[in-house]
């Protein structure tokens, strides 16, 4: 029995998609569609009118999952056509453009007394994880939000369809999907860590194409999400403030760029950073994307520059306490740090549950989450992690006390090549190449 006493009790839990795949039409109207058969129809087509609906992006979930256990990576073309992906990341990068960099998900947004919110860590490219993610959590819907704190791609060997399946869910309801940008929806790290290979591969003479439109949408992902008033969530983790401009009316060349001493950014500064670059800078005055996307938590009070990765900051406890006080939050989830990355901080928890908690504060908490199980999916058998992976709930009244969701790696998963040299390529990006870096990364004069 689903239903609850009509008391201030809360509601009963969603049912679960159970067997999405063989059952997962749920259409009452007349002209419903018999439930998926095993074989998806492909190729997959836009719709005529241009609305998806639920049965679409499930049926897209579908394709992509029979495509990776029976078909080359080469014939992906037959299962969405280089003309159907247009549209999808058109439809979906004109409503990302829009977005501010941090999205507020609060009762303006539909955010009620039923409604669940689920935050997800780091994906890297892992499509039956995902797909096990939101069969297991329920799937995105009126009552069920998600914010997705980025890294959709690279190192695992479906970050093209991660991706497009989270951004189908967008474009189907965007104001219930928020799909964060991760240091790794980038230029730079789509070319190291395989995503852009991954791309070239799958579209031959459109990848390209393909890869330059992924890019581009990449690029207008938000940055930060504050959901309910209480928690703040981004990839990496907090910002500077405190850019000092000092501007000199004669000449443009004079203008002084002075950075003072490394303070904490506020919101005001958040929302007028440039997000729209292809790779965020590490120097010049367009820091805070740089800083939200790269940066991680350390033991040691105060802020410093992220030495170890070259761009971003560490941020001590006595920031978290400062940040959430003055903002009146209780929690930071962030993501950015796999088993591999913490197997070289001792002084931080290690990620074998999926999520860690780093500093307890008097205002509350930071919790680093990451939803990739058994990472990196190509390591040498003896240096694998075997980690868990986890996802959070945020539930009503006051969406303030992150639930833990923890799981297993779906197994057996299809064998695969990876698209990257992953004998010889640094762990987890924890050192940023700069001189391979493009110069301008799109920042102005
Ligand atoms: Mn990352």
């Amino acid at each position: 029995m689903l239903s609850s006493p009509p008391t201030a009790d809360p509601p009963a839990p969603p049912s679960s998609d159970e067997d999405f795949f063989s059952t997962a039409s749920t259409s009452t109207s007349s002209d419903s569609k018999p439930p998926s058969p095993v074989l998806p129809q492909i190729p997959i087509t836009w719709p005529d009118d241009g609305s998806l609906t639920v049965q679409w992006v499930v049926d897209l979930m579908q394709a992509f999952d029979w495509a990776s256990r029976s078909i080359p990576p080469s014939e992906f073309p037959s299962v969405l056509p280089v003309g159907v992906f247009d549209k999808l990341v058109l439809a979906g990068s004109k409503i990302v453009h829009k977005e501010p960099n941090c999205v507020k998900i609060d009762d303006n947004s539909g955010l009620g007394p039923d409604s669940r919110v689920v935050v997800v860590g780091d994906v890297h490219g892992q499509l039956h994880d995902v797909l096990f993610l939101l069969k297991n959590a329920g799937f995105p819907g009126d009552d069920r939000f998600f914010v997705f704190n980025g890294d959709y791609v690279d190192r695992g060997a479906w970050g093209l369809e991660v991706f497009l399946l989270l951004l189908a869910w967008k474009v189907l309801i965007p104001h219930r999907v928020y799909l964060l940008r991760g240091n790794h929806e980038s230029k730079y790290c789509t070319s190291v860590y395989g995503f852009e290979k991954e791309v070239l591969t799958k579209y031959g003479d459109n990848g390209k194409h393909v890869y330059r439109k992924c890019l581009g949408c990449f690029e207008g992902l938000p940055l930060a999400s504050v959901i309910a008033g209480q928690v703040y969530t981004a990839h990496g983790g907090l910002f500077r403030g405190g850019t000092v401009i000092t501007p000199s009316k004669r000449s443009k060349k004079n203008r002084k760029v002075e950075v003072n001493s490394l303070t904490l950014g506020s919101f005001e500064e958040l929302a007028k950073a440039r997000r729209s670059v292809l790779d965020p800078p590490w120097e010049g005055k367009n820091l805070i994307p740089g800083d939200v996307l790269w940066s991680d938590p350390s033991m040691s009070p105060g802020l410093a520059p992220n030495k170890e990765r070259g761009i971003g900051l560490l941020w001590g406890p006595d920031c978290t306490e400062e940040f959430l006080k003055k903002f009146n939050l209780k929690s930071i989830i962030r993501s950015h740090e796999g088993p591999d990355a913490r197997d070289k901080r001792p002084d931080l928890g290690g990620m074998d549950l999926g999520y860690t908690i780093d500093h307890i504060v008097e205002s509350g908490k930071l919790i680093t989450l990451f939803s990739a199980p058994d990472y990196p999916q190509f390591q040498t058998t003896e240096e694998r992690y075997r980690n868990k992976a986890a996802y959070i709930v945020l539930e009503p009244p006051h969406f303030d006390t992150p639930i833990f969701h923890s799981f297993e790696a779906v197994t057996p998963r299809p064998k695969v090549n990876p698209y990257y040299d992953f004998e010889d390529v640094i762990d987890s990006d924890e050192e940023l190449d700069l001189v391979s870096m493009e110069p301008d990364s799109g920042e102005v004069s």
